[in-house]
């Protein structure tokens, strides 16, 4: 799978490239394509943003730059399908594991993360097809969102996981996960629970599906509701 980020950061994904996310980069499973907006700068200056019409605090990141750098991409791939280009804003629609997996069934994905007070609305309503947002809460860009959506996208990417890991998880069942133990069997004169030693796998399985109805219960009830 591919990811395309126009961004002003580009070094702020070299992060991405350690762990699991890495390994896969390195296998060729995901394609992470960085493009820097300020590269299709026309000015002298390098300069991408300018102010606000209608005055205001801040700087406005210029429509003619980001299409220019849009347009390289839409150049550059050979497929003629359309590739979905999301922007990452808190005025999106909150990211969950449904939208995860939706978008995980993309080859191509573009990603666009502004910057300063956001981006000129002309070009965005011309190449964005979807507003997501990772929570409620403000960032100074959106390359921090387009990590977290990269990561957590990557995840459903054949190869990337083991798929016992992906139907085990939380969520994939609406449910919390169960709590983990691994050696010592006895830390801090604490013991791992008996049932996980005893080889009946019947009854850790019960066992666990009970833990992840208590935890899910007690920490976030809105779920069961769901
Ligand atoms: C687009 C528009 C995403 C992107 C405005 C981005 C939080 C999220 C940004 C802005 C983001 C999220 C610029 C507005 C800085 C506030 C970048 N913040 N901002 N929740 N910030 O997914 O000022």
């Amino acid at each position: 799978m591919q990811f395309n980020v126009l961004t002003l950061f580009p070094e702020m994904f070299m992060s991405l490239q350690e762990s699991i996310i890495g390994k896969a980069t390195e296998k060729g499973i995901i394609d992470i394509n960085l493009i820097n907006i300020r590269d299709f700068s026309k000015n002298k200056h390098k300069k991408v943003d300018d102010t606000p019409y209608g005055g205001g605090a801040g700087m406005v990141m210029m429509p003619d730059v980001v299409y220019d750098a849009y347009n390289s991409i839409i150049a550059k791939s050979k497929c003629n399908e359309k590739i979905r280009t999301i922007y990452m804003s808190p005025q999106g629609k909150k990211l969950d594991q449904k939208k995860v997996e939706d978008l995980a069934k993309q080859n191509h994905l573009i990603i666009l993360c502004g910057h300063y007070e956001g981006i000129d609305q002309r070009v965005l309503d011309k190449i964005v097809d979807e507003e997501v947002s990772i929570g409620d809460y403000v960032l100074t860009g959106g390359e921090i969102p387009a990590m977290v959506l990269i990561d957590s996208v990557s995840r459903y990417v054949e190869g990337v996981l083991n798929k016992e890991s992906i139907k085990e998880e939380s969520f994939s069942n609406g449910l919390l996960e169960y709590p983990q133990y691994t050696r010592p069997e006895v830390f801090e004169g604490k013991k791992v629970p008996d049932i996980l030693l005893s080889g009946n796998h019947q009854n850790i399985d019960k066992w666990r599906k009970q833990k992840s109805l208590e935890i899910t219960k007690s920490k976030r009830p809105d779920l069961l509701l769901k």
